[in-house]
């Protein structure tokens, strides 16, 4: 995985395309999921939570890049899956979130606390680095994240945890590997279009899937979240004002985005 320097920062996104021009073509990534609009697939296929399996390896990384922590986990030898008409890869998983509200994609222009998202590659390329300027050559699958859970969520609780006990940037923590399935919610539907990776260069390769259904975490957890966007603990610089690590929507431009329940 390349690990690029995203700036969200003035002139933040709205100018990635001065050196990343792939960021101002039609099909981009996120977009605000319009429910009236969307066409009710005709052979919906059932995710199944356990294709998400154990990794054999996990580390948590702070990339810390633009003073905004993104955390990636990666897994030795991936974890696969039917996910959809080919056999996708996992490789990484990594968060979006805000001060308050942060997540990438909308619907009916709500914005979540924050959302998480799963990275695939199609196997038919070699690799992540062969898939990821491909049509169709990754699937990320997105969940929202919603600070609603009266207790701990138990399963963030083990990425959080190592997060809180501080991180700089460029820090690595070796997690003991766990299913990826645990981090999900009940899954009840989901929303699938054609878009982009939703940071430079902005490469049009990406199935996207948003879940229906947010993850819960407690307030207590997404201040851990709120944490790394606020103070110095995860950086080795002084304090920084909290900025968001979102991208904002984009048009849709004639695309559709189906439905499955
Ligand atoms: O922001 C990520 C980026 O870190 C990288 O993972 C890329 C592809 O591997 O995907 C984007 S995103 O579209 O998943 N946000
Ligand atoms: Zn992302």
């Amino acid at each position: 995985i390349k690990i690029h320097t995203t700036n969200y920062t003035l002139p933040g996104p709205s100018n990635w395309s001065a050196a990343f021009p792939i960021c101002n073509l039609t099909r981009q990534s996120p977009i605000n999921v319009i429910k009236s609009n969307v066409q009710t697939a005709s052979n919906p296929v059932k995710f199944q939570k356990s294709v998400l399996t154990t990794p054999s390896s996990m580390t948590l990384i702070n990339n810390g890049h633009s003073r905004i922590s993104v955390f990636l986990f990666r897994s030795a030898s991936g974890l696969s899956g039917r996910l959809y008409d080919f056999q996708f890869t996992a490789m990484q998983f990594h968060f979006h979130w805000g001060s308050s509200f942060g997540s990438e994609h909308t619907v009916d222009s709500t914005r979540y606390f924050g959302e998480m998202h799963i990275v695939h590659y199609d196997t038919a390329h070699a690799d992540i680095n062969a898939a990821i300027n491909k049509p169709q050559g990754l699937a990320v699958i997105a969940f929202f994240i919603k600070a609603d859970a009266s207790s701990d969520n138990a399963a963030f609780q083990k990425i959080l945890q190592p997060i809180s006990a501080g991180m700089n940037k460029n820090a690595q923590k070796t997690l003991t590997p766990f299913p990826i399935s645990d981090l999900l919610p009940k899954i009840t539907g989901y929303y699938r279009y054609s878009g982009s990776l939703t940071t430079p260069p902005c490469y049009e390769s990406v199935v996207w899937t948003i879940f229906k259904d947010p993850i819960q975490i407690s307030a207590a957890q997404v201040n851990v979240f709120a944490t790394i966007l606020k103070t110095k603990v995860y950086e080795n610089t002084a304090p920084t004002p909290v900025i968001n690590n979102y991208r904002p929507v984009q048009g849709l431009n004639g695309r559709t985005v189906r439905e499955y329940k």
